[in-house]
């Protein structure tokens, strides 16, 4: 069990994928699509050392890692023209950013940054959407692994984030949300994305610190090792 609001997470190595969303240059660095709808990118900057903590105790443990990338594809054939009005950007998706093409798969800006680079045996889900599942094989992938709970990270936290769990939760699986390890460009939605995740007892899903996953990964890991 993981310490977690509204009551301790079931929890088991085995049966538990850590998932990691959009901790893509496009949204963390300056100059990306992030930044291009008036954001202040540095709010995400907090996450990225947390995060590459809890991620190296899941890599020890042998746990499931599906890292998440927004984006599309280079002909913009799976963007909706709705999704590429939206927002009155700076600049739009497929436009020439700082990092190549904003938000289309195989440019720079729409990688990983360099701190999350995927390690080998890890997965890569490439989504149209906000969401893990729509338009995506993410659900073969939890099935295969045989994936019960996750743990989800990453970014936005009330964008992306809420999307994947709330999407999660219909579909079944228990979700716990890492609140240092999800981040938003505004301070109130990261609040209140937070409590809106456990509120009405857990009404899609827990809440719990780094700090209090990776105890329990840890003690797991020693009870599995031993
Ligand atoms: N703009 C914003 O807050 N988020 C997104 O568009 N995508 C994700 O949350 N990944």
């Amino acid at each position: 069990m993981i310490p977690a609001q509204p009551s301790p997470f079931p929890f088991d190595v085995e049966t538990t994928a850590l998932v990691i969303i959009d901790m893509q240059r496009d949204f963390l660095l300056p100059g990306g699509f992030g930044e291009s709808l008036g954001n202040d990118v540095y709010q995400l900057r907090k996450v990225v050392g947390p995060l590459r903590g809890l991620l190296d105790d899941c890599r020890a443990a042998g746990m499931t890692i599906i890292h998440t990338r927004e984006g599309h594809r280079p002909d913009l054939s799976d963007c909706p023209p709705a999704k590429l009005r939206r927002g009155n950007p700076s600049q739009r998706i497929g436009d020439s950013g700082r990092f190549g093409r904003i938000l289309i798969r195989g440019e720079y800006g729409h990688d990983f940054i360099d701190e999350l680079q995927p390690a080998r045996g890890e997965y890569i889900v490439d989504k149209p959407g906000k969401g893990a599942f729509y338009g995506t094989d993410f659900e073969t992938i939890l099935e295969a692994e045989r994936i019960e709970q996750l743990i989800v990270t990453g970014v936005t936290t009330e964008v992306c984030v809420h999307t994947t769990v709330r999407e999660a939760n219909d579909r079944g699986y228990d979700c716990l949300v890492v609140s240092d390890c999800v981040g938003s460009y505004f301070p109130e939605f990261q609040r209140v994305g937070l409590e809106m995740v456990a509120a009405q007892g857990g009404i899609f899903g827990w809440v719990a610190p780094s700090s209090a996953v990776r105890g329990a990964i840890t003690s797991e890991f020693v009870e599995v090792a031993g």
